[in-house]
């Protein structure tokens, strides 16, 4: 397989607004973000994600674009943004810009424009539709809760937004839009960033016929099989990737709700001609249901391990994977599919770190996953602050769908705000991310969890990440190497090897709180292993081993 620098990278993903304000008015900002380069430096990340940094109304934090080229006035200047990449690139750090071009904000000069008539030159910039009969023009629902249409009266038309209204979608079948993203790109290549976060790329080409969708619970019908992959897509972005990324030494990947292996190994293909690798959501969306996400179901580990493999061994020598299990819209995985608890958070946090970065594919890092942070106890609704949480809440508990205090539990479980709350750096006020009220309640666990601990101690979650990182650069086969699982139906075992060359991996993760035997599968022997990390102190490997809970341990066995 062609080696390039992209497969060998970790990456860290930064959610400006949470991570460290260096103002005091309560939102982080670039100037913070530059304040903690030396402590990314430490950890050993090799590239960080940038979620949104543009002029935007913040009615979704930053993912509804009014300027694609200016800087949100929260989060500081172009000064600050060149600043900060200037001090990243002189560290070694490389930075990824969230691209956001499924849709604007309706503040965004050209939907302002585009609403004025129907012959506005930016008029097919979006999608306006006739109402019918008095009614939308389909079913959709949108992805906040409603209607995806809204009604405009200037022109007595509607325009499509899949997320908030305050986010219509652009026509990408208009081929001005399209120009105008990749100028916009080209631009911020120009500038010398290094590659981009594709939101929701995989649903830019919607199906021309606007068909209804099949009736979901909630009333309205589900627009996925008509946006998702949708007709034009793959031919978009290989217009984009000859127009623009080609020209440049990028990462990128696609942000890509509804993948599937089939369509990612043409996105992500080896032969470059779209992405270099798609964000997938199966192992997100196994605790889902019938009332979408909201519920407090435990994802199941034998459905887990069989949703992975599928990617691990699917995309093999024909696709690249990402490897992730926290993003700024999901809950900590750390409460999720380990244990918050005292007694096993750092031990179940170590776990779920190595199950994943011992897997092909580039890993991402949210902030404070490398910390062990939790899940957040928030108390009533008005402790979120997010579009989606909120609407949720509203929708189910209004429709008698799920009573208050269920719907309060399952918040707790799953919404967005769980990754948002600010980074915490230190036992301090507020955890050392602001002087001032920050803009969401800080995690009350943060005189426990933090960064500055972490530092300060050897055993740390922060130095286990930090060594994981190292290994991949150490070990060529954590990169390259083939994946097969074992055990496929346990229960509480996720056990996998890799090989390259002769060379062998064996990643033990035990995921319950049980101690579990475990015996080494054929063609390992414990005289042939070296350990190459583990969560707990276990020298060496025997033929019969008994798991502590939660434990985890990676051996190599040389190639003779
Ligand atoms: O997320 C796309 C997406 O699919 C999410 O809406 C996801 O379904 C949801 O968060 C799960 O609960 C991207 C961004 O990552 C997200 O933050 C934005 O809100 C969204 O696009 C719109 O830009
Ligand atoms: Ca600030």
């Amino acid at each position: 397989m062609k080696k390039t620098w992209w497969k060998e990278s970790v990456v860290y993903q930064i959610y400006p607004r949470s991570f460290k304000d260096s103002n005091g008015d309560g939102i982080g900002d670039l100037n913070g973000i530059t304040e903690k380069l030396d402590y990314l430096k430490e950890l050993g990340i090799d590239v960080i994600w940038l979620s949104p940094v543009y002029e935007s109304p913040n009615d979704d934090n930053g993912y509804d674009i009014s300027n694609y080229q200016g800087i949100m006035k929260e989060f500081g200047t172009m000064e600050d943004f060149d600043r900060m990449l200037a001090r990243a690139h002189e560290l070694g750090i490389r930075i990824v810009m969230d691209l956001v071009v499924n849709h604007t904000s309706d503040e965004h000069p050209w939907f302002v424009e585009s609403r004025k008539s129907k012959d506005n030159p930016y008029r097919d910039y979006y999608i306006w539709k006739e109402g019918k009969d008095g009614r939308e023009p389909n079913n959709w629902s949108s992805c906040f809760g409603g209607s995806a249409w809204k009604y405009d009266e200037a022109t007595d038309m509607y325009f499509l937004h899949l997320f908030s209204p305050k986010q219509p979608d652009l026509n990408w079948e208009n081929e001005r839009v399209r120009r105008a993203v990749y100028e916009m790109m080209d631009w911020w290549c120009q500038k010398g960033i290094d590659g981009f976060r594709m939101d929701v790329i995989s649903m830019i080409s919607k199906d021309p016929a606007y068909p209804d969708g099949e009736l979901k619970e909630n009333g309205y019908g589900d627009y996925g099989p008509y946006v998702y992959n949708g007709p034009r897509v793959h031919e978009y972005l290989q217009e984009m990737n000859r127009e623009v990324l080609s020209r440049y030494d990028l990462l990128t990947v696609g942000e890509c709700a509804g993948v599937t292996v089939e369509e990612a190994r043409r996105y992500a293909n080896l032969d470059s001609r779209e992405l270099n690798m798609v964000f997938q959501f199966e192992h997100m969306n196994l605790d889902g249901g019938e009332t979408f996400k909201w519920n407090d179901r435990k994802i199941d580990l034998v459905e887990l391990k069989q949703t992975l493999s599928k990617w691990q061994t699917q995309l093999h020598e024909k696709a690249w994977n990402s490897l992730y299990w926290c993003n700024h819209d999901q809950p900590r995985i750390l409460s999720r599919l380990g244990n918050d608890g005292d007694a096993y958070r750092e031990i179940s946090a170590k776990m779920l770190a190595t199950c994943l970065h011992m897997m092909q594919g580039t890993p991402y890092i949210y902030q404070g996953e490398e910390l062990g942070m939790t899940n957040v106890p928030f108390s009533s609704l008005e402790d979120f602050r997010d579009i989606e949480s909120i609407n949720a809440y509203h929708e189910y508990v209004e429709r008698g769908r799920i009573t208050p205090e269920d719907m309060m539990r399952y918040l707790c479980c799953k919404s967005r705000d769980n990754a948002r709350t600010p980074m915490q750096w230190n036992d301090e006020k507020n955890a050392g991310f602001t002087e001032g009220a920050p803009w969401i309640m800080v995690n009350p666990n943060y005189p426990k969890i933090n960064a500055k601990e972490q530092l300060s101690r050897e055993t740390s979650v922060f130095h286990y990440y930090q060594k994981l990182i190292r290994l991949r650069k150490e070990h060529e086969i954590i990169v390259y190497g083939n994946y097969t699982l074992l055990l496929p139906e346990d229960p509480a075992l996720y056990v996998y090897t890799r090989e390259l060359d002769g060379e062998k991996l064996l990643v033990v993760c035990n995921f319950s709180d049980q101690a579990k035997d475990f015996s080494l599968p054929e063609g390992f022997s414990p005289r042939k292993l070296t350990r190459l990390i583990g969560n707990y102190d276990r020298p060496a490997a025997e033929v019969r081993m008994e798991l502590s809970p939660y434990e985890t341990i990676v051996f190599l066995q040389a190639s003779k």
